[in-house]
Formats: structure tokens, sequence, C-alpha cells
């Protein structure tokens, strides 16, 4: 067993978490001043306790409550957001910066976007695991598709109302239309294979699925037991076009106070691949 408590590489660590809680969340709706994905009166009252503000005065409010873009506060702004009133959007929350600690995290929640917990869990034992073994630092997880990406296919001989409904809750930045499907890409990253469901469920789609990668060479998974994170990787190299000719593979626990523990290591593949 190989343990690590390395408090100077902690406090990094928290300093990290702490830059992520005041990250700026980008990802909103039309109409949602607070970003809370809703429209509602409280995003009218944001707009009228601003009337009269300039954008630039230096109340970064003004900013946000100037819907139109024309420089003032005014009542053009509350008419706009009154239209919108009941509108509702995906809650994106923060972006993070970490997309593989928000990858695995995603993935383990089975929620649609990593929930605070889950993502900084996943982000400090990363960095924990690699102190301990510093050839992982190079073994990095690749997402298995785009990560703010969706590919559907619309039946649009009818009304595709609901499609482009879930296109505007899930707050779609960009939708490229092929004869094989649609692209969508959304405004933050996503569990793919959560929007797939919603988007499937449609009547006037006929599938949807991530916009898998190909040519993949290293993963990670993670399964919680209790408050050990075990983490699964495998190094994977030579010929990855279909699966790697050769892997490393590492199976490391990561408890709840940061001690990382080695529980298997083994080498797979082909007879020339070369183990160093
Ligand atoms: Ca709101
Ligand atoms: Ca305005």
């Amino acid at each position: 067993m190989r343990t690590v408590r390395p408090f100077w590489i902690l406090g990094v660590v928290f300093a990290v978490w702490a830059s992520n809680s005041a990250a700026q969340q980008d990802c909103v709706g039309e109409g949602d001043t607070n970003g809370d994905g809703l429209v509602d009166p409280l995003d009218g009252g944001f707009i009228l306790a601003r009337f009269g503000c300039e954008v630039g005065s230096g109340d970064a409010g003004c900013d946000i409550a100037d819907t139109n873009g024309d420089g003032v506060v005014d009542p053009l702004d509350f008419g706009f957001v009154a239209a919108r009133f009941g509108a509702t959007y995906l809650n994106y929350g923060p972006h993070r910066d970490n997309l593989e600690a928000e990858m695995l995290a995603m993935a383990v929640s089975g929620e649609i976007r990593a929930p605070d917990f889950a993502y900084d869990r996943i982000l400090g034992d990363m960095a924990l695991i690699r102190i301990e073994f510093p050839e992982l630092i190079a073994v990095v997880d690749d997402t298995d598709y785009v990560p703010n990406q969706l590919i559907v296919s619309v039946d649009d001989d009818g009304p595709i109302d609901d499609y482009e409904a879930l296109n505007d809750f899930f707050l779609v930045v960009d939708e490229e239309i092929n004869t094989w499907g649609r692209v969508l890409t959304f405004c933050d990253n996503l569990n793919a294979l959560v929007a797939a469901v919603e988007y499937a469920g449609l009547d006037e789609v006929n599938w949807a699925e991530p916009n898998y990668f190909i040519g993949i060479d290293d993963y990670i998974t993670v399964a919680p037991q209790g408050n050990t994170y075990r983490y699964s990787i495998d190094d994977g190299f030579w010929d990855c076009f279909d699966g790697c000719d050769c892997h490393r593979y590492w199976e490391i626990d990561v408890s709840g106070d940061g001690t990382v523990t080695l529980i298997s290591y083994s080498e797979e593949g082909v007879p020339w691949c070369e183990f160093d």
C-alpha cells in the first residue's frame, strides 16, 4: 500500500475550488437575469430596480438588465423579460474549467451537468493520484463524445415544435442540418447520454445519440464505494483506431481523507508492446 498526504498540494486544490466557486455563470437563457433557469417576476424586479441605469456605469447588473443592448435599462427591457415570463431553461450552473473532472462527474452521477460535490471530489482525487503516480500525468481521460454536442434525426414532415422547444430549453447555440441528421451544439458541456434520452422521447425525433469520437486511447472510470472512490485507469497505446493494441491498467482508491492506495496494476497487449 502506498499512501500520500501532501498538505501543500491540498492548499493548491482548495485554491482551485475557491476560484471555481466564484466562476461566473455565462450560460443563461434570454430574460433569465439571475441565471436560475426560470424567467419570472424576480427577473422583472431585477430590471425594474435598474430603470435609468446605463451600461458602463460600474454596476454590472446594468449590463445584465439591458436585455436589448441599447445601453440603457428602461421599459423596453422590462417588456422583453415580461414577454418571456414562464420560460424555463436548463440551469447549467458554473462553467467547469477541468473537462476530465466534469465528464467523470457527469458519468458517475448520471446527471445532465456535473454536481458540485462530484466535480470537486474527482478534481481533487485526480490531483492526488498524479502526485503519487507521476506517470499518470499524461494519462488523461478522453471524452467519449464531443462534450457539448448531440446528433439527432428529426422527422420534419410534421410539426417539430417540441423539438424546437427542447432546443430553447437546452440553450442550443448552433444547429447544423445535414441529410443524415442534425448536429446540435449546446452553450456548455452536457451529459449527452442524458440529453439523448430527452430528445429521443419526442415524437418528431427518430433517434438521438452523442457525437462519439473514435480512436480514443485513455479511459478512466470512477466507482464510489462509500466514501472511497475507485479509479480504473486504462492507458492505451499503439494503433488505437479500433481499440489500442497495448494497455496499462491501474486500479487506484482514494479515500475521503485523501489517502491514495494502489489496488492493482497490470500490462496487457500484443507481444510487441513495450512497457517501461
Ligand atoms: Ca430567473
Ligand atoms: Ca435596454
